[in-house]
């Protein structure tokens, strides 16, 4: 049956990612992200190739009162959303926490803790009056582990972890489904936005291993949204095959 399937971060890496996949199976899409020509070419692309509706929404998941806007201007048809992929974050910088950069940690947390908690507050109360939905949130394995010099960026996903455990449990008499997605080393934007733009250095994070993709975390959220009603996937952490943890990694 199709679902309606809201995704934060879709133009770029895992979100975009999301979206495809979830299309393929004809679903009703609401996608979100700051990029409107990003949405629009993926809106274009998603609704001549699939027979899946998409609804785009320009958005910053940091803006309070325009999320609670956006999710209350969406169409009557729409606003009934199965399954919420809070998946809109980044990581700024990489210094040891007494050099840090105090407006990278504000992004962070302002997006990675307070985006997620505002546009789960748009969406939980419908989940709540209808006794169902599911709701992805993508943490990391920063948010099981602290690094070096990945300090306020771990903080914020173990923050992100918090929450997955406090909204299964808050929300557990409903019927909701929460599931908690932790990707290791994945080669989207993510290391270009954290260096700042420098896409050598980007590129170098994965050098000499095959990391993971946005379609390899992709398969595995649509995976957990299709089991069935009584079966939830709580917690899923995906590496690279050449990553043991944050600390080990193989690179030849
Ligand atoms: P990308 O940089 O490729 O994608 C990030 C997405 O988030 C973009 O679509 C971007 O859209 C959106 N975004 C960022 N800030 C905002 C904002 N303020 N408001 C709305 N949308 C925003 O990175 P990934 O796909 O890798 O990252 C997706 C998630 O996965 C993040 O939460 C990240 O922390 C997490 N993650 C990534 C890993 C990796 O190694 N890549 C591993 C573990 C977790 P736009 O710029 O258009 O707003
Ligand atoms: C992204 C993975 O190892 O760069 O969350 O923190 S890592």
């Amino acid at each position: 049956m199709a679902k309606i399937i809201c995704i934060t971060g879709a133009t770029s890496g895992i979100g975009r990612a999301c979206a495809v996949k979830f299309a393929q199976d004809n679903h009703q899409l609401i996608l979100i992200g700051r990029r409107t020509e990003r949405l629009t070419a993926l809106k274009a692309d998603l609704e001549s190739s699939t027979e899946s509706k998409v609804h785009t929404v320009t958005l910053d998941v940091r803006d309070r009162s325009a999320v609670k806007q956006a999710f209350e201007n969406l169409p009557e048809s729409i606003k009934r959303i199965d399954v919420l992929i809070n998946n809109a974050g980044l990581a700024a910088g990489r210094n040891s926490i007494d050099e840090g950069d105090v407006d990278d940690w504000d992004r962070m947390i302002d997006t990675n803790v307070k985006g997620l908690l505002y546009v789960s507050k748009s969406v939980m109360p419908g989940m709540v009056d209808r006794q169902s939905g599911h709701i992805f949130n993508i943490g990391s394995t920063a948010g099981k582990e602290t690094y070096l010099n990945g300090n306020v960026y771990c903080a914020s996903k173990h923050a992100v972890d918090s929450l997955t455990k406090a909204m299964r449990t808050d929300l557990l008499p409903h019927g909701i489904k929460v599931t908690g997605i932790c990707p290791g080393l994945a080669e989207t934007e993510f290391s270009i936005v954290r260096y700042h733009g420098d896409e050598d250095k980007a590129k170098s994070v994965y050098d000499g291993f095959t990391p993971l993709y946005g379609e390899d975390i992709a398969e595995i959220i649509h995976f957990a949204s299709e089991r069935p009603a009584h079966v939830c996937m709580n917690d899923i952490v995906i590496t690279p095959t050449a990553q043991a943890s944050s600390f080990y990694v193989n690179k030849s």
